[in-house]
C-alpha cells in the first residue's frame, strides 16, 4: 500500500515537471569540495558561479538576478533561477556533480501536536559546568527570540576568538539582540515563498530578520544550550529548573526556515555560513517528507552535512515525524547522526470523573475554570448529529457535524477514526458547538498530550473509551466532569517510541541501521515565544516564556546537548566518535527495567529505537569508539554506486573505487551498529568486519557476549581484544549464520566489556 502511493506520488510529479518545464524555477547546482590548491576562496566562486549560468544563459542581467545562493566556504556549488531545460545542460557539464530541483523541507513538529509540557529530559541530569572547553552550536532553524531568559549570558566568559560569524540585523533584531550566550545570528533571503507550499500559512512572516514567528528555533535552541533558568513552567506545569542539554556552549542561529518550512538552497547555505562562522555542532531539526526521499546527491541536508563532517563538524538531524511505518526514517545519510524520539516519565493526566463515580486517567493539557464539585451532561457526538450528516462524522467531531441544540453546555465524547481531522480542528469544532468540554477517544494519539488552552479537554484510549460509552448508553442522564491537569513524574514504563516517530530501515540503503538513538521528544518543555493565540493563554495570566512541543525535531536538539556536553570534556573527539560514546552506551531498558516498547506497549526493535535512549554521562567514558572517517565515507559512497568521477569531485581529490564495490559492502562500514541488508537463503552466512579504538585506559582486556534472536548462530572472533595503550585498534569479525532463522530482520546484538565499561551495538539482518 506505502509503495503503492509512492509511485503514484512519483508519476504525478513527473507529469508535472513535464507541464513546467518553460518557466524558470530554482535549482541547486552542486560542484563538490573546493579546492584550494586552485586558488578557489568565495571571490573566484562567486564569478565562477556567474561564469557558468552566463554560458548557459544569454543575457547578462538577467543570470545576476537568477543567482540566490553562492556556496563557497565548506563546498561549492550554487542556486538559481532555471528552465529545466537549462537545469539538463549544467547537469552536463563536467564540474557538475549533481542538479536538483530546489526542495521545501518540513519543521519536524506537527501543528497539530502543538505545545505540551514537562521537565528537559536533559536538563534533569546533573550536568556541571565545570568543563571550560567552549563549544559552539548552530541551528539551521526558525530565528530565534533573543529576549527569552534561557539565552541570558550571565557567567559566561569571553566568545572565543576562533568564532568569524555575525549577527545580522534586521526587522526587530539588533547587533545588541546578540550575546555571549547567543554569538551568532544570521537569516536567509529566499523562504519558500517561491517554493510552492503545501498548504497557506497563516501568519505573514516577517522577511528578513533572525527574530523567530514560530516558536520553532526558539524552542530548539534552548533545549540544546538554554542557560539556567530556575522556576520555569508552562502556566504551572512542569515546575522547575530549565535548562538545555549543554547550558555552558553558546549558540549560532541560522534562519533558513519560517512558518511554512525552509527551502533547501537556503539551508545549504546556512550549513556553508556554519561551517566557516567556526561552529562545532549543526543542529537540523527539519527534512524533507519520506514519500519524497532523494537521493544523497540531491539532498541538501545529506549534501551539506557531509562537507561539514569532512570539516570535524558534527551534524545532528531529526528522523522524522513519519511513523509508525517502517521506512519513513530520513536525514539517514551515514555521516548524519539520525535522531528518533521517546516519551519522558512526565505525564499530564487530566480525570475525568462520571456521574456513575468513575474515575479516568485521560491525558490532557487545560486550563479551564470548571470546578471539581459540579458536573455537566455528557453526549456522545454521534448522537448529536446535525440533520443530514451521517452520524459517523458527527463521533469524528467533523467540521459541520454536529447539532449545537444537542451539545451545548455539555461535554462531548469523540473519537478519532480519521486522521486528517486533527485534535486542534475536533476541539474547534467542539467549542463552536458550545460544548463544556471535549473527551477524545484515541489509542495512538492520546501518548502526547493536547494542550487545549483554557478549554476543557482530555484524552483516553480505547478501553477507556469503550467504558465511557458504555456509561453514556447505562443512563438516561449521564453527566460527567474533566478534573484539573496535574503533572505526574515517575511516569512508568519510560521511555518509550513516540507514536510518530519516523522508523528505518532507511529508504535508500538498508546497509546502514537508522535511526542511530532515540531521545525526549515528547511533551518537552522549553522557552517559547510569547503566544497571541486567542484561548491559548489562560485568563489573568501572560503568556509563558515556556511552552510544550512534541515531534523529533524536540529529540534532535537534546543530541545536540549532549554531543555539546561529550566534546567540551573531550576536544579532540572527532565527530564519529562522539556519535560512537552516544550510540554504545545508550540504554536498551525502560525505567521498569524491561525492554524498551512502542506506544502500544510492544517490544520496539532497532528500527524503532536506534541504539537506544541517549546516557550522556556514560557516554562521557565509552571505554571503545568506531571512527568512521571521511574516507570511509567515500567508499560508502563507491559501493552505494556513484561514479568515482562524482566520489573525486565530493572529496576534493583523486579518489578510486575498489573494483569490486557493490551494495553489499556497504555492511562493512566502520558503524557503531551493524546492518545486514540481505541474507539470502542459499548464502546462509554472512561475515562483517569492525574495528575499535579504545580511549578507555591504556592496558584492558574486553571480551564480548552476544544477544542473537532465535535461529541466529553469531560468532565473533577474536573472542578477546587486548589493548596496551590508548587510541591503540584492534579489529574482530562477526559472522551470522541464518541458516535455522525464519524470514525478515532479526535484531541483536553484540556487547564488548572489560569490567568497567560497556560498549554494545545493535545488529540488524535481513533473511530472504
Ligand atoms: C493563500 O492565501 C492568499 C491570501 O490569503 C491567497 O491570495 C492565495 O490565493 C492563497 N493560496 C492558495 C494556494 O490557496
Ligand atoms: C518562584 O515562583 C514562586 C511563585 O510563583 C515565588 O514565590 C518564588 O519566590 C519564585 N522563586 C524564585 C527563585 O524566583
Ligand atoms: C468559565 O469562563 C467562561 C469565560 O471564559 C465563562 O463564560 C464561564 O461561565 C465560566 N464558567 C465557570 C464555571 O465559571
Ligand atoms: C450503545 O448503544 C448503541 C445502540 O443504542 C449500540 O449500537 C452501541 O454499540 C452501544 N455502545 C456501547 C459502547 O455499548
Ligand atoms: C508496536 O509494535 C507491534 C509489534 O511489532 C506492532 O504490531 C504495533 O503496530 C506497533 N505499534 C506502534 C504504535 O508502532
Ligand atoms: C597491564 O595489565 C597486566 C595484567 O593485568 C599487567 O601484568 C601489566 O603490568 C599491566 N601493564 C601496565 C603498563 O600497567
Ligand atoms: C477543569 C479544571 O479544573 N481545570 C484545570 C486545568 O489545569 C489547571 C492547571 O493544572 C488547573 O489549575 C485547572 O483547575
Amino acid at each position: 500500500m506505502a509503495n503503492l502511493l509512492f509511485f503514484f506520488l512519483i508519476s504525478v510529479s513527473q507529469f508535472l515537471y513535464a507541464t513546467s518545464n518553460k518557466s524558470p524555477e530554482p535549482f541547486v547546482v552542486y560542484l563538490g569540495s573546493i579546492n584550494s590548491n586552485k586558488d578557489e576562496n568565495s571571490y573566484t566562486l562567486q564569478a565562477s558561479h556567474l561564469q557558468m549560468l552566463s554560458n548557459i544563459i544569454p543575457s547578462e542581467e538577467k543570470e545576476r538576478v537568477s543567482l540566490i545562493h553562492s556556496y563557497s566556504n565548506a563546498f561549492k556549488g550554487f542556486s538559481a533561477m532555471l528552465t529545466e531545460e537549462k537545469a539538463a545542460l549544467l547537469s552536463g557539464e563536467d564540474a557538475v556533480v549533481s542538479v536538483f530541483r530546489d526542495q521545501h523541507l518540513q519543521l519536524h513538529t506537527t501543528r497539530s501536536w502543538d505545545f505540551i509540557e514537562s521537565e528537559l529530559g536533559l536538563g534533569s541530569l546533573k550536568f556541571h559546568q565545570r568543563f571550560p572547553k567552549d563549544v559552539i552550536i548552530g541551528l539551521v532553524d526558525t530565528g530565534i527570540w533573543p529576549e527569552s531568559p534561557s539565552f541570558a549570558d550571565a557567567g559566561m566568559g569571553e566568545i572565543p576568538s576562533r568564532w568569524k560569524g555575525v549577527c545580522m540585523e534586521g526587522i526587530d533584531f539588533k547587533k545588541s539582540d546578540c550575546n555571549k550566550k547567543l554569538i551568532g545570528a544570521r537569516y536567509y533571503g529566499n523562504q519558500p515563498s517561491s517554493i510552492h507550499l503545501p498548504s497557506n500559512g497563516t501568519k505573514t512572516t516577517p522577511q528578513g530578520s533572525p527574530r523567530d514567528d514560530v516558536g520553532h528555533g526558539t524552542h530548539t535552541a534552548s533545549t540544546a544550550a538554554g542557560a539556567m533558568v530556575l522556576n520555569a513552567s508552562y502556566y504551572g506545569l512542569a515546575h522547575g529548573a530549565a535548562k538545555g542539554g549543554s547550558p555552558s556552549s553558546r549558540l549560532a542561529m541560522y534562519k533558513a526556515c519560517s512558518i511554512g518550512g525552509c527551502a533547501g538552497s537556503a539551508v545549504l547555505k546556512a550549513i556553508d555560513d556554519a561551517v566557516s562562522d567556526g561552529v562545532d555542532i549543526i543542529s537540523i531539526s527539519i527534512g524533507m517528507s519520506s514519500m519524497f526521499q532523494s537521493d544523497f546527491l540531491s539532498d541538501p541536508i545529506a549534501i551539506g552535512a557531509f562537507h561539514a563532517n569532512q570539516k570535524g563538524v558534527l551534524v545532528v538531524c531529526s528522523g522524522g515525524n513519519d511513523g509508525p511505518d517502517p521506512y519513513t526514517v530520513i536525514n539517514a545519510a551515514p555521516w548524519i547522526l539520525t535522531v528518533a524520539a521517546s516519551s519522558i516519565d512526565r505525564s499530564f493526566q487530566s480525570s475525568i470523573v462520571l456521574g456513575n463515580g468513575n474515575v479516568i486517567k485521560g491525558i490532557g493539557i487545560n486550563f479551564s475554570n470548571l470546578t471539581h464539585s459540579a458536573s455537566y451532561p455528557l453526549v456522545f457526538g454521534g448522537h448529536a448529529a446535525a440533520q443530514g450528516t451521517p452520524a459517523s462524522e458527527a463521533s469524528n467531531c467533523y467540521p459541520g457535524s454536529l447539532d449545537s441544540r444537542k451539545t451545548k453546555g455539555k461535554i462531548i465524547v469523540c473519537v478519532d477514526n480519521d486522521p486528517t481531522v486533527t485534535r486542534k480542528i475536533k476541539k474547534l469544532v467542539a467549542q463552536d458547538a458550545q460544548t463544556k468540554g471535549l473527551i477524545l477517544i484515541d489509542e495512538v494519539e492520546k501518548g502526547v498530550a493536547f494542550d487545549s488552552g483554557s478549554y476543557p479537554f482530555s484524552e483516553v484510549g480505547d478501553k477507556a473509551g469503550v467504558q465511557i460509552l458504555k456509561y453514556i448508553n447505562s443512563t438516561k442522564n449521564p453527566v460527567a466532569t474533566i478534573l484539573p491537569t496535574v503533572d505526574v513524574n515517575g511516569y512508568k514504563p519510560a521511555p518509550i517510541v513516540a507514536y510518530f516517530s519516523s522508523r528505518g530501515p532507511g529508504g535508500l540503503t538498508e546497509g546502514i541501521l537508522k535511526p542511530d538513538v532515540m531521545a525526549p521528544g515528547v511533551s518537552i518543555l522549553a522557552a517559547a515565544i510569547p503566544s497571541n493565540e486567542i484561548g491559548a493563554v489562560p485568563d489573568g495570566k501572560k503568556p509563558s516564556n515556556f511552552g510544550i512541543k512534541s515531534g523529533t525535531s524536540m529529540a534532535c536538539p537534546h543530541v545536540t546537548g549532549a554531543a555539546a556536553f561529550i566534546r567540551s570534556s573531550h576536544p579532540r573527539w572527532s565527530p564519529s566518535i562522539i556519535r560512537s560514546a552516544l550510540m554504545t552506551t545508550a540504554t536498551a531498558w525502560s525505567n521498569i527495567g524491561k525492554p524498551l516498547t512502542n506506544s502500544s506497549g510492544a517490544n520496539a526493535n532497532l528500527h524503532d529505537t536506534g541504539a537506544g535512549e541517549i546516557s550522556p554521562m556514560k557516554a562521557l567514558r565509552p571505554g571503545l569508539v568506531y571512527e568512521t572517517t571521511t574516507e570511509d565515507y567515500l567508499y560508502f559512497l563507491c559501493y552505494y554506486g556513484y561514479k568515482e568521477q562524482v566520489i573525486s569531485a565530493m572529496a576534493g581529490t583523486k579518489f578510486s573505487c575498489p573494483k569490486n564495490s557493490s551494495p553489499e559492502l556497504i555492511t562493512n562500514l566502520n558503524y557503531p551498529s551493524i546492518s545486514v541488508a540481505r541474507i539470502d537463503g542459499t548464502k546462509n552466512t554472512v561475515s562483517v568486519t569492525r574495528t575499535v579504538t579504545n580511549v578507555g585506559p591504556g592496558n584492558s582486556t574486553y571480551s564480548v557476549t552476544v544477544e542473537a534472536p532465535s535461529g541466529f548462530i553469531v560468532r565473533v572472533s577474536p573472542e578477546k581484544l587486548a589493548f596496551s595503550k590508548r587510541w591503540m585498534k584492534a579489529s574482530y569479525q562477526v559472522s551470522f549464520d541464518v541458516k535455522g532463522a525464519s524470514k525478515g530482520y532479526g535484531f541483536g546484538s553484540l556487547t564488548w566489556s572489560d569490567g568497567a565499561h560497556i560498549v554494545r551495538s545493535g545488529f540488524a539482518v535481513n533473511v530472504l
